[in-house]
């Protein structure tokens, strides 16, 4: 496939589509007096991450933002996804903020107005500073009030010129993934740790939002993770299995927010871990949101294993499978659009936030040609489009990710751009899915 078969003119007038990239995955955090962070830690630690590789140079991005601003303008596209590095603005977490860090935000955010982009900025991607790490990080319920002075001195600099805010990239990751199963910094196994860290996420989300209401900013939503869990069979313990699963990854967090209370199988494994007063945290996680983004990929078949809590495994699916290893299954986007508006947020427009694919890209008489991620893009499109046709009221559609980056745990080798980097060389060559995107977006 080398086209689209969706094209701009498919979509509503002022319906968005962007690119999305996050700090730590491009910047290079090895410059401009940026802090240490527990992602710089655990990819220190052997074994952690493929070929022990890391984000001190990633895409050099911070000495190349103009370029990269410019293929996403060149693109069409009307919007860039980035997110902030709380190292970088504020190297201790705490107390002094590095003017040099701010200040590349500050040109970053001009560099996209420039170009007649709309900056949607996330303000946490992953790499907690080291010193709040070494505090307990996410479990310490003080994180709310280190990502709040955060957020502040942030969007006192920027926030006139932001198109849209969310305070934290796909909470399940920052919670469960990173201490429960461990496969992301702090790389931690343990369900307490993992109880606090996804309510501290909600508390620290929702205090973000009321300081940046404080400062008169508008349009603020959260961005959330969804993957569609299959039973692998239809035995009560396999459909028991993926409704766990869905709990505690697509719900934990919209029910908090929007139901001021958490999912009934997953609290009842959290309830004796839970900080004391967790109840009266509520009234902030509630602070009122103006959209709701959704981050999806794919899907996952849930197999009961009678072993210990949560007793369940992810088992191999039939589907054609991503670089990542993950099925393609563009109906469970569809799904999660449907069920966001019906369950949880009503009228409140949904945006996704990402979507794309990783993909055995070759660089081959200077270009990359890659018909699966047209095809893949052209399959979530479908389903978007579907979404709205039948009343999810989608407003935009952001791809993951604007150029080859530092795939956490897997390094380098796991391709999710439009645009391919030589990590040799720090070359940008478009794939045949960037122009595909231009040319639909033409249209
Ligand atoms: O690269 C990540 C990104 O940081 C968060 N969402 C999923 C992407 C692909 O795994």
């Amino acid at each position: 496939m080398d086209k689209l078969t969706l094209a701009r003119s498919d979509f509503a007038e002022g319906f968005s589509f962007g690119a999305a990239t996050s700090s730590y995955q491009i910047e290079g955090h090895g410059f401009g007096g940026a802090g240490r962070t527990h992602w710089d830690d655990f990819a220190a630690t052997p074994g952690n991450v493929v070929r022990a590789e890391h984000g001190q140079l990633a895409c050099d991005h911070y000495h190349r933002f103009e370029e990269d601003l410019d293929l996403v303008a060149a693109a069409g596209l009307d919007a860039y996804r980035f997110s902030i590095s709380w190292a970088r603005v504020m190297p201790e977490g705490r107390g002094g903020v590095n003017a040099e860090g701010l200040d590349f935000y500050d040109r970053l955010a001009d560099a996209m107005l420039e170009r007649g982009l709309k900056p949607c900025a996330t303000l946490y991607h992953w790499e907690l500073p080291s010193p709040l790490a070494d505090l307990g990080g996410w479990r310490n319920g003080d994180i709310a009030h280190w990502f709040g002075d955060y957020t502040d001195v942030v969007m006192g600099k920027l926030g006139d010129r932001m198109h849209s805010v969310a305070p934290i990239n796909e909470p399940w990751c920052v919670g469960w993934l990173s201490h429960m199963l461990g496969h992301h910094a702090p790389g931690l196994r343990d369900i307490r740790a993992t109880a606090r860290a996804m309510h501290h996420v909600l508390l620290s989300h929702g205090t973000a939002i009321k300081r940046m209401r404080a400062l008169g900013m508008k349009n603020l939503g959260g961005v959330f993770n969804f993957e569609y869990p299959h039973p692998v069979d239809d035995t009560p313990e396999a459909i028991e299995s993926a409704a766990l699963y869905d709990e505690y990854y697509n719900q934990f967090f919209l029910s908090g927010i929007f139901n001021g209370r958490y999912p009934t199988r997953i609290l009842s494994a959290f309830e004796p871990h839970l900080p004391k007063g967790w109840q009266d945290d509520f009234a902030t996680i509630q602070s009122p949101i103006d959209w709701v983004g959704l981050n999806y990929y794919t899907c996952k078949r849930i197999a009961p294993n009678g072993g210990a809590w949560p007793s369940h495994d992810e088992v191999d699916g039939p589907l054609p499978k991503t670089q990542m290893g993950w099925e393609i299954y563009p109906e469970g986007l569809y799904h999660f659009l449907m069920r966001t508006k019906e369950m949880y947020s009503g009228d409140l427009p949904l945006f996704v936030t990402e979507n794309g694919m990783a993909n055995a890209d070759v660089f081959e008489h200077g270009e990359v040609n890659d018909p699966e991620r047209i095809a893949y893009v052209d399959q979530h499109l479908h389903a978007v489009r579907r979404a709205i046709v039948d009343g999810a009221p989608v407003e935009g559609y952001f791809l993951w990710s604007l150029m080859d980056n530092f795939e956490w745990s897997l390094g380098y080798e796991k391709r999710f751009g439009a645009v391919h980097v030589d990590f040799d060389t720090l070359a940008r060559t478009p794939k045949a899915s960037y122009y595909a995107l231009q040319h639909a977006l033409r249209c």
